[in-house]
């Protein structure tokens, strides 16, 4: 592993393989936290991180276990090769990818992949994120990314649709989904103008 790739990798609290796995699996019995990342959270620049540590938030706090790296498409192009390559055999099961200005890393990832690529447009100084935005949402057809909002707001909702989509086969992780929609429904609800 390349020096000039940090990973910083995150242990779940027993959120793993999904329920349907085998009954031995089920992710609603009591797990050792699983040693291999879900979801990897993957950025251009080591400058994205202030963005994209929301992501890697949201997922620490739903339990999921997950690994962040810098991996460029154009400074370090084969790593991102032998990324994209691996995960599958990794089982890392939702790629989070998020750059700015051209931002080619979520379309290239996705490229070689098929596993599930959400794309953060990272909001870039010179353009305020648009270029980042239209660069990641702009796939022609055949190789989907989903593209979430500009800046801190699209890292968050990237992590919580990658929990959304693990959740589709692990009940506990379900449920922890629908308990902080409904903690949100209560603190909006309690909102006072005074
Ligand atoms: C992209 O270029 C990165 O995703 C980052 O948003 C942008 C600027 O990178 P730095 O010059 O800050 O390293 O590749």
């Amino acid at each position: 592993m390349s020096k000039k790739t940090p990973i910083t990798v995150a242990r779940g609290d027993g959120i793993g393989p999904a329920d349907t796995a085998s009954p031995s699996h089920k992710a609603d019995k009591k797990q050792p936290a699983p040693a291999t990342p879900l979801v990897s959270v993957i950025m251009g620049s080591k400058s994205d991180w202030e963005t994209m540590k929301a992501a890697a938030d949201i997922l620490a706090q739903f339990g999921v276990a997950h690994e962040c790296r810098v991996i460029s498409a154009h400074r370090t192009p084969e790593v991102l090769t032998g990324f994209a390559t691996t995960a599958e055999s990794r089982g890392i099961e939702v790629i989070i990818a998020g750059a700015g200005g051209a931002a080619h890393l979520a379309g290239v990832t996705a490229a070689q992949t098929v596993i599930p690529v959400l794309g953060v447009p990272i909001e870039s100084k010179a353009l305020h994120g648009m270029d980042s935005l239209l660069s990641i949402v702009q796939m022609p057809g055949g190789i989907p990314v989903g593209t979430l909002a500009i800046g801190t707001p699209g890292a968050k909702n990237a992590a919580l649709l990658a929990i959304a989509i693990l959740a589709g086969k692990r009940t506990r992780l379900r449920d922890k989904l629908k308990a902080y929609r409904e903690e949100m429904k209560r603190k909006a609800a309690e909102e006072t103008l005074s």
